[in-house]
């Protein structure tokens, strides 16, 4: 056994050695950057516990040690229990016109004034950790922090909700989380107490419409719409109070991925989202998003045939059309994630004079839930005083005290009114926040209103609003889930349900299930009714001509011709696309003329998943050798099953056989640098869905 240590300040390591003498430490600039505790002490050593002997017990003693190790296991706070994956952004928001005609709301009066803004754009259903392609809804939440005090606006990317009253909402979190039991599966829908729930809530059925469609899978968080979902209201400085519906428009338009590929970005790069918004908001391309009002008094919400109270209902853009009153910019990220992003607080009772609730029963359920996840979210009282969610104007009140209060309130008064200091802060009538007189009257009842009893017209309205392309996506979607579900009874009350919305797809998501004729039979509280059409419900319709903010992903084998390759970057940049040059090895691959060209990224790090749009500049021995590797060859066949634009040199002909690529207008040669122009201009279509039907049918 060796002898016993003692510890000596002598015997010092050669880390030790490099310390500063005590008698310099007040002096130099060494002590002003040196490492300390969190009480400022500075730190010798930040290598070894402090022990008895270099092989004895650690002491109890080492403050340095435990502190550290103390703080490390307080890291994580309580995660959300909906929205927990999220990602942030600073930015401002800018109006185009003064809005003084139907609000006196201050940050909507004067297009000079930028109002500062964080976003934070989340999943529903998954953990922190969970990755960013689930099919779920997507959280859109916004802090301006106006010279009133902060407005939140706390919304989705999904119009409506799955259901009408705060008190169904732990039941429908508690069915789409993980089961309790086994504890999976993690931010997924596809399971049985999903379906369960769902199928016995027919409230649900409009909102499972948009889950289930391509709006639950998009390409970016810079290429979502957002939706404050509740009817709010807006009123001027004349007192005058008229309904308004919250939209976002993104500047790139709404986009989405396929299915297939959702499934595999997550596998290839779970931050997927998060990591897009980080690099294009690094990259100076800001994204951008109008907002649009749709603004609406009494007598139209009356002649509407569904109550505007109720959360599972829109209104069409065809009825009452939006007016655009303003920008979103993100331009900044965030400087630490926790500090900002997990700790920021949104809260839909955060209003500002000017802009006000509706009785919308499950809003008023969120007034209370949001302040009170925050207590035991951030720990206590004083969130509000957390950076991020200061306000930037004045800010004084007489409340103390409470866990976690960083400030320092000075003088003998904490009450209102006081004869000390001039009795400052007080009320301020004139323009403190004052609602607007509603005569209210009533039972105390609990009962649901007769006027939210349709279920099932907007859910119809909303699968015949889309193109067939979308609807055979929406078919695929439920086939999906509802093939997840085990017990046979929950996948048959569905589609008891999908009968009622709309005969053609229940028979295509029977058809796909191998289950006609066997539908549960559901008699609806009110039977729908056939509504207009609503085209600009439909992603594909309104989808814009553009690779501005997409992502070209140019593969290149040794023997390339790079004259072809700086001419797919300079259009690539003339689109305002990001490109992404990818190669068998990260390396790099020579040119024709025997020049290295670095990549950024090796084949199997950048799957084609990951673009909006590929070019194969191989070589024919390139090409040859690509073919006969199975991950080049899924590289390749992924991009024309996901019906990509793929522009390609004759050369890659055999790689393209052997991924069974069919020639059509969406596969173009690139011969020379000429007809790099007519591969953009065929790209910026997006996909070519004429495709889809020739490689995949529902299910
Ligand atoms: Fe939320 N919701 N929610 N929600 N919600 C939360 O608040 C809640 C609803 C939404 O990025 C929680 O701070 C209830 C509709 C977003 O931090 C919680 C009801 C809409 C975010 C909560 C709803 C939303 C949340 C969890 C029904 C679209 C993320 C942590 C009465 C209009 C905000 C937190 C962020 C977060 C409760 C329904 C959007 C538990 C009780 C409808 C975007 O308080």
């Amino acid at each position: 056994m060796p002898a016993r240590q003692t510890p000596s300040s002598k015997k010092s390591s050669p880390r030790n050695a490099a310390r500063l003498p005590a008698e310099t430490h007040q002096t130099t600039e060494d002590l002003k950057q040196a490492l300390t505790t969190n009480h400022g002490v500075p730190i010798s050593d930040n290598q070894n516990s402090l022990k008895a002997g270099v092989r004895g017990p650690t002491l109890i003693e080492d403050f340095v040690l435990r502190e550290k190790i103390t703080h490390f296991d307080h890291e994580r706070i309580p995660e959300r229990i909906v929205h927990a994956r999220g990602s942030g952004a600073h930015g401002y928001f800018q109006v185009y016109e003064s809005l003084a005609d139907i609000t006196k709301a201050a940050f909507l009066q004067d297009p000079k004034v930028k109002t500062e803004v964080f976003v934070r754009f989340s999943t529903v259903a998954g953990g922190a950790g969970s990755g960013d392609m689930p099919r779920d809804v997507r959280g859109f939440a916004t802090k301006f922090y106006t010279s009133e005090g902060n407005y939140d606006l706390v919304g989705n990317n999904i119009p409506v909700f799955f259901i009408q009253d705060a008190m169904k909402f732990p039941d429908l979190v508690h069915s789409v989380k993980m089961e309790p039991d086994r504890g999976f599966p993690q931010a997924a829908s596809a399971h049985d107490n999903f379906w369960d729930f769902v199928s016995l809530s027919p409230e649900t059925m409009h909102m499972l419409m948009w889950t289930m469609s391509d709006r639950a899978i998009p390409r970016s968080l810079r290429m979502i719409e957002g939706f404050g979902v509740h009817t709010f209201r807006l009123v001027n400085a004349e007192g005058e109070s008229r309904f308004v519906k919250f939209h976002w428009r993104p500047k790139l338009g709404a986009a989405s991925v396929l299915w297939d590929e959702a499934v595999k970005i997550n596998g290839a790069d779970p931050d997927f989202h998060r990591r897009d918004l980080w690099d294009s908001i690094q990259n100076g391309d800001f994204p951008e998003w109008e907002l649009g009002l749709q603004v609406f008094d009494e007598k139209q919400a009356a002649s509407l045939d569904f109550d505007v109270l109720d959360a599972t209902k829109l209104i069409p853009e065809e009825i009452i059309p939006l007016r655009m009153v303003g920008k979103l910019v993100l331009n900044r990220n965030v400087d630490n994630f926790f500090a900002e992003t997990e700790q920021v607080a949104f809260l839909p009772s955060n209003i500002v004079p000017g802009i006000e609730f509706s009785n919308d029963p499950l809003l008023q359920g969120r007034l209370f839930s949001y302040q009170d996840t925050q207590l035991s979210r951030l720990g206590g009282p004083n969130f509000h005083q957390i950076p991020v969610n200061a306000p930037r104007c004045p800010m004084h009140n007489f409340q103390r005290d409470g866990l976690r209060q960083m400030q320092v309130p000075k003088g003998r008064v904490n009450y209102e009114p006081n004869s000390f200091d001039g009795n400052k802060p007080r009320e301020c009538p004139m323009h403190g926040f004052a609602s607007v007189p509603e005569v209210m009257e009533g039972e105390k009842i609990r009962k649901r209103s007769e006027t939210f009893a349709d279920h099932y017209s907007q859910a119809r309205l909303f699968f015949r609003s889309m193109t067939e392309t979308e609807q055979q996506h929406i078919i695929s979607a439920f086939a999906f889930e509802l093939a997840k579900v085990e017990t046979k009874a929950i996948r048959l009350r569905m589609l008891g349900h999908l009968t009622i919305i709309d005969e053609d797809l229940h028979a295509g998501v029977a058809e796909a299930l191998g289950m006609q004729e066997e539908a549960e039979s559901i008699t609806p509280a009110l039977p729908p009714r056939d509504l207009a059409p609503s085209p600009s419900l439909s992603l594909i319709q309104k989808a814009p001509v553009t690779l501005q903010g997409r992502k070209i992903g140019v593969l290149i084998t040794d023997g390339f011709d790079a004259k072809l390759l700086a001419a797919v970057q300079k259009a690539a940049k003339k689109e305002k696309a990001s490109l992404m040059i990818v190669a068998p090895k990260v390396g790099g691959a020579t040119d024709a003329e025997g020049q290295l060209q670095e990549a950024d990224a090796p084949i199997s790090g950048a799957p084609s998943v990951i673009f909006d749009t590929v070019v194969i500049l191989a070589s024919e021995a390139g090409a040859q050798d690509l073919a006969a590797q199975a991950g080049p060859v899924d590289w390749v066949a992924n991009a024309f099953a996901h019906l990509k634009f793929i522009g390609h040199t004759p050369e890659t002909q055999p790689l393209l056989d052997k991924a069974g690529v069919q020639a059509d207008e969406g596969v173009l040669p690139i011969v020379q640098e000429k007809a790099v122009a007519k591969y953009i201009f065929a790209a910026r279509n997006g996909r070519l869905w004429s495709r889809e039907p020739t490689l995949r049918r529902p299910g």
